[in-house]
């Protein structure tokens, strides 16, 4: 095993290079499991040119969130997706995702985030469909996995979360920006909703919770039925989004709100929001491992392979 000595220097070396804003790809525990396991004598340099080494491994992959602190309200971050053509939610981009939600988490200094496309016309296509498509029975969990816990930590984010949504968000990036304190949607030729059964799939319990805690029971047991996908009129009117803007306004009008929300105090609008989402994250952090198993036993199925296959082919075909 590792010194208690080691042990704490392996911390403090995870700190010093986590502040100076770089993403990792491993939690610090999981740092220090490696870590521990290659050697039991590492001194605090060994240590931290061992981190060095995994944080240059990591950044050497594609980086398709970017983190910029606001330079208008200092104490809030606007989170861009990139990943061309829509935004796909593949797992690298996941973890990113989830890693990048963590740092600004740890920042005491950050209060909000708006989260918003880095391209035009598209928030997200939601789940990057090759990911559940001839795959791998471990890459698929894994893939599982880093959306949950995705989803884990925006839901439950002790910061304040808008989504600036500039142009279409179907599926997964509907799941993400439902999952936002606030949602404000470019009132262009763009849809939004959890459109799975038109895939042939069913979206997840805990899509399904996220969905009825904005909309309510009745809206999202026809939604899902139907696998619906609202203009951002019907959005607006339903209540899925909370307000229309232009395109090139979307993250203006929501810094403008986030201006008043800044305004309550945090730890009393924090354990409000806690106490609201609660009951909905437990149910998925107790079921996290049975419901991996659910979706990449369903997913795996040849029904549902060939399924996946002809809507891919269906996407492909459109031009
Ligand atoms: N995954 C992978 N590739 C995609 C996806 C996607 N979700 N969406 C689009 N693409 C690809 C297209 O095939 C196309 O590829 P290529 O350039 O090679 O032809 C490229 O991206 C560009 O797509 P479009 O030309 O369609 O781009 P447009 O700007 O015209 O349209 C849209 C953008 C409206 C987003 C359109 O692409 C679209 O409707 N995409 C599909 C969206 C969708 O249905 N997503 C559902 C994903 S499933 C999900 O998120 C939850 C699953 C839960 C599973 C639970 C099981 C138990």
């Amino acid at each position: 095993m590792m010194s208690m000595n080691n042990l704490f220097y392996s911390m403090q070396a995870w700190r010093l290079l986590n502040r100076g804003g770089r993403l990792l790809h491993l939690s610090p525990s999981q740092h220090i499991q490696k870590l521990s396991s290659r050697s039991n004598q590492l001194g605090f340099c060994q240590v931290l040119a061992a981190f060095t080494q995994i944080q240059r491994s990591y950044t050497e992959r594609a980086n398709y969130i970017h983190v910029e602190q606001d330079a208008d309200i200092q104490d809030i971050s606007i989170l861009r997706f990139d990943r061309k053509p829509v935004n796909g939610l593949n797992k690298d981009f996941l973890i990113e995702m989830d890693m990048a939600l963590e740092k600004l988490e740890n920042n005491p200094s950050c209060r909000g985030v708006i989260l918003t496309s880095a391209f035009p016309k598209i928030f997200s296509a939601g789940l990057d469909i090759t990911e559940m498509y001839q795959k791998s029975h471990d890459y698929t969990n894994a893939f599982w996995r880093s959306l949950q816990n995705m989803w884990l930590r925006l839901y439950g984010s002790r910061l304040v979360t808008m989504a600036a949504i500039n142009g279409h968000s179907p599926a997964g990036g509907c799941l993400i920006a439902m999952s936002c304190d606030l949602r404000v949607m470019a009132s262009g030729p763009y849809t939004i909703g959890l459109n799975e059964t038109l895939l042939g799939i069913v979206a997840p319990f805990w899509f399904m919770d996220t969905m009825k805690n904005t909309v309510g029971q009745r809206e999202t047991e026809i939604a899902l039925q139907l696998g619906k996908l609202y203009s951002p009129e019907e959005a607006l009117e339903k209540g899925l989004v909370d307000i229309l803007a232009a395109d090139t306004e979307v993250v203006n009008v929501a810094k403008s709100h986030m201006v008043n929300w800044l305004k309550i105090p945090d730890h009393a609008r924090e354990i409000s929001k806690q106490m609201m989402r609660k009951k909905t994250l437990e149910k998925l952090r107790t079921r996290q491992d049975d419901d991996i198993a659910y979706f990449t036993n369903f997913i795996q199925k040849d029904s549902i392979q060939k399924s996946l296959g002809r809507y891919l082919q269906s996407l492909k075909k459109k031009k």
